[in-house]
């Protein structure tokens, strides 16, 4: 059984369609074991979103994650991390319209960067997060 970090991003609870993005993963078989609704500091996304340091889009991304509350979860289940790779969908959501229609980020994400989800993408980084978020 593996486990995987979720964020639902600060631009989805805006939305009020937590209780959608939650639904995703229960229909596909994932089990929550550990939530919590916070608001980031900007020095938490920061550390979160590390790899990303250099790129242009770094600085706003960290304000973006800390603009209002996000909800982390720990979810747990065989094939965890990318069957919520796979719900979300393509990191961009308006390619993810066309690519993904169904997914978390076609039906809920605005663009790029307000995607509305994070999902970890391999064993180590789920690791990694989730230690971060929940330690
Ligand atoms: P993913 O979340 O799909 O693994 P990453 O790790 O490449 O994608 O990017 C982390 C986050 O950075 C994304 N979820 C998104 O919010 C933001 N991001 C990625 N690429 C861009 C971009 N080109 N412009 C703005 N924000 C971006």
């Amino acid at each position: 059984v593996e486990r995987t970090l979720s964020i639902v991003k600060p631009d989805a609870v805006g939305k009020n369609v937590i209780g959608k993005i939650l639904s995703r993963f229960e229909d596909a078989g994932l089990t929550i074991v550990a939530a919590k609704m916070l608001r980031l500091s900007e020095a938490v996304a920061g550390g979160f979103y590390a790899e990303h340091k250099e790129r242009p889009f770094y600085g706003d991304l960290c304000s973006f994650m800390s603009s209002g509350p996000v909800l982390k979860l720990e979810l747990s289940g065989d094939g965890a991390i990318l069957k919520w790779r796979a719900l979300i969908g393509p990191t961009n959501s308006e390619k993810a319209r066309d690519e993904a229609p169904d997914s978390v980020r076609a039906k809920f994400g605005t663009d790029g960067q307000r995607n509305a989800a994070h999902g970890s993408d391999a064993v180590e980084s789920a690791e990694r997060e989730l230690g971060l978020m929940f330690k």
